[in-house]
């Protein structure tokens, strides 16, 4: 048996596969899953061998793709990029990492952004959870997972918001039911019940989008009441006068007329949660992909800190998406950071980096966010985009538009494992190794670098992502691209980041693998230059859509089980696909009655920009909201407003809903 981590989310699992059959077991020996598996992570091999993967780099010639050889395509690809650079200057150029691929990967293809002369490098982060490093970074010092699982068994109180972990992370609801077993409580809040919500103590169903005023009605409970930690906010914090003038006019009862939520749940949840003495608090998309998904996670924060719920006593949980979207940030696949999530202009960190990299030409100014990108497409600002295992023509907000930047490049390169709606747009397509065919290091949510062994060969001529990323780096002559083996580039990235330079790669190879920078952040400082945690208090924004006479209803988008964002590998994983349901569109049954839909029925969601069909389900739903799941068409519709991290407002738009 071989040991592998799982390809599917950020929790990390680590799964054993048999070689000769490639069927999959929980490790009993991981502290992270413990032996335990959910769905997907039980079927990961079954994509691997799917027909379709792609065997040979594909050249596109008229309206064909055809074969040809691996030097023929780097030569050409690197040719037209160095052609690109000397007329354009480098920032005509664009990469998109991949939390798909590993550490080595990931920091392979930023490096090689860098050194080509532009920070025009970005990965699927910014869709996700670049709300919460911004956020975490203002307040704590860094933006990362404050504590390991391990602790969600000893705190007193959960809060979940905006997250739907009994679907997306299931092997979570172990720790969470282990906190339960010793009376834990657990808070949920959502637009509509879920997997989730059946495991709470207290439900609490909001409007979309005013999240904010729920957090601060929680604050002005625990300050109006003196249910908060004096002593962590006098010698802990700075600016507690600044949110105790904010969350005043927050009233229990202003609350509940913007949130929908009763006042007296309000004033429950909030003793509740205080009177816990600890408590973790959880997070996702829900939270962070809104116009205000930078201030919501700013709200939650605030009320942790208040609680004195960060570090001993709890943590901050904005838990990551996919497998290695952790490790592709700290690895540098950033626009604003470098790798560690240092500054661009960090000149103590620039030096080590040019050690290591024979350069000290990096430029500092931020490159382009990923959901930037289009819009500089089609002003003609970049002209080429290389892509590593990422969909943007499913998963970015208003696809239309981004598939019609798309068709504007002068090159796009795909570097898969399938063909995706998005290579269907490409000059090149390069085939790549899949997890379980190539080596390498991944980072969990909770910053536990794990290491993934090869257990078969990839079909054809693919190859493992980082030897397509050193035969592209050789060929376009950046200095130091001689890389035999994986462990060459795992043992770079440890000598760049001094948080490894005392660990041994081998370390990554035991069933602990390695956290960093430590277990268990901000115990007794925080990471902010003065040590202290800083309060923001935040207002209440709108979102960038409101509902209106003409689109009255709340288009909200989440995700389900056994399906897996834009289903390029769960849609086949054939015994995954028998268990997805065709997506539905949740409707509330109040407005089911009055627009005369019935369960099941093929509806019209209409916005601004397009309309799908999908049938509807009526469920347990705020009135005036509709859920549609991400893997379906949805993204056609749905707002591409960004907030201050470029994240897109991906759970709020206005729209229409009618029979079709
Ligand atoms: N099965 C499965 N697992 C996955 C994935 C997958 O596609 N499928 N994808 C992975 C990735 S990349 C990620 S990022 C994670 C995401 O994991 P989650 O964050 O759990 O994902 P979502 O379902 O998108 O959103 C969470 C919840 O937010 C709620 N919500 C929507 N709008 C609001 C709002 O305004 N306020 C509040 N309070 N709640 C709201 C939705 O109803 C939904 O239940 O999952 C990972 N795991
Ligand atoms: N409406 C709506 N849209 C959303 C969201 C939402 O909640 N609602 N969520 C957003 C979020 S949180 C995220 S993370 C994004 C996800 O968006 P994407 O990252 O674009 O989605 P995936 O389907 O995970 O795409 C991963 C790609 O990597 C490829 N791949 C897998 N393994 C490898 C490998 O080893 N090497 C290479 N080269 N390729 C590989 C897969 O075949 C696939 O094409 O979607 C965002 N879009
Ligand atoms: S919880 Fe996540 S990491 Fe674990 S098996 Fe399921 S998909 Fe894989
Ligand atoms: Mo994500």
């Amino acid at each position: 048996m071989k040991s592998v981590i799982c390809p599917y989310c950020g929790f990390g699992c680590r799964l054993r596969v048999n070689p000769e059959t490639l069927t999959v077991i929980p490790d009993k020996t991981s502290p992270v899953n413990r032996g335990r598996i959910c769905p997907k992570g039980l079927r990961a091999t079954e994509f691997a061998v799917h027909r379709d993967r792609l065997k040979k780099p594909l050249k596109a010639v008229g309206r064909k793709f055809i074969p040809i050889s691996w030097s023929q395509a780097i030569g050409e690809i690197s040719h037209k990029l160095l052609e690109i650079r000397e007329l354009y200057g480098p920032d005509a150029v664009a990469f998109i990492a991949s939390s798909k691929c590993s550490n080595e990967e990931n920091y392979l293809l930023q490096k090689i952004a860098r050194l080509f002369g532009t920070n025009n490098i970005d990965n699927c982060a910014r869709l996700c959870h670049e709300s919460s490093v911004h956020a975490l970074k203002a307040t704590l010092g860094m933006g990362v997972q404050t504590n390991p699982y391990e602790d969600l068994e000893k705190f007193n109180a959960i809060l979940i918001w905006g997250y739907n972990p009994a679907e997306t992370h299931p092997v979570v609801m172990h720790y969470i039911s282990e906190a339960k077993r010793r009376n834990a409580k657990v808070i949920v809040v959502d637009v509509r019940e879920t997997m989730s919500s059946e495991w709470a103590d207290y439900f609490l169903k909001i409007i979309p989008g005013t999240d904010i005023v729920l957090a601060n009605a929680i604050m002005h409970v625990i300050i109006r009441d003196e249910l908060y930690d004096e002593e962590f906010v006098e010698n802990m914090t700075k600016g507690f006068n600044e949110i105790r003038m904010a969350v005043r006019k927050y009233t229990p009862e202003y609350a509940e007329r913007i949130t929908g939520i009763r006042s007296e749940i309000i004033e429950e949840v909030a003793k509740a949660f205080a009177l816990a003495g600890s408590g973790a608090v959880m997070w996702g998309m829900g939270i962070t992909q809104h116009v205000s998904g930078v201030d919501n996670v700013l709200a939650l924060i605030d009320l942790a800190l208040l609680l004195g719920y960060v570090g001993e006593k709890g943590g901050l949980y904005p838990m990551r998406g996919q497998n290695n979207v952790q490790g592709a940030a700290y690895m540098g696949a950033l626009s604003e950071y470098l790798p560690g999530y240092v500054e661009l202009t960090d000149m103590e960190f620039r030096r080590r980096v040019t050690r290591i990299w024979n350069t000290d030409k990096i430029p500092t100014e931020r490159g382009l966010y990923l959901t930037e990108f289009f819009d500089a497409i089609a002003k003609g600002e970049v002209l080429a985009l290389y892509v590593m295992g990422e969909n943007p023509a499913v998963s970015e907000a208003n696809s239309r538009k981004v598939v019609e930047a798309l068709k504007k490049l002068e090159l796009l390169v795909v570097q898969d494992i399938f063909p995706t709606k998005t290579s269907r747009y490409a000059h090149y397509i390069l085939p790549a190794a899949a997890f379980c065919e190539k080596e390498g290091s991944y980072m969990n949510s909770e910053r536990r670098i794990q290491w993934s062994s090869k257990v078969c060969d990839p079909p054809g001529d693919a190859k493992p992502d980082w030897e397509i990323l050193t035969l592209l780096g050789k060929a376009l002559g950046l200095p130091s691209f001689d890389y035999k083996m994986v462990e060459e580039i795992t043992a770079e990235y440890f000598k760049l980041f001094p948080e490894l330079e005392d660990r041994e790669i081998e370390e990554l190879k035991t069933p602990e693998g390695v956290i960093i920078p430590k277990k268990r952040l901000h115990t007794w400082s925080f990471a902010t230059p003065d040590g202290k945690a800083h309060f923001k208090a935040v207002e209440y924004i709108l979102p960038w859509e409101t509902p209106d006479d003409e689109y009255p209803f709340i288009l909200v988008t989440m995700r389900t089980m056994n399906s897996y964002n834009t289903g390029e590998m769960s849609l086949r994983s054939p015994s995954l696909a028998k268990l997805m349901k065709a997506p539905m569109a949740e409707i509330s049954k109040e407005d089911a009655k009055r627009l005369g839909i019935r369960d099941g029925e093929l509806i019209i969601i209409e916005t601004r920009r397009g309309r799908i069909r999908i049938k509807a389900k009526i469920g347990d739903i705020k009135s005036g909201v509709v859920a549609v799941p991400f893997h379906s068409k949805v993204n056609r519709i749905t707002s591409d407003a960004l907030n201050k991290a470029g994240t897109p407002e991906l759970k709020f738009s206005a729209c229409k809903v009618y029979k079709a």
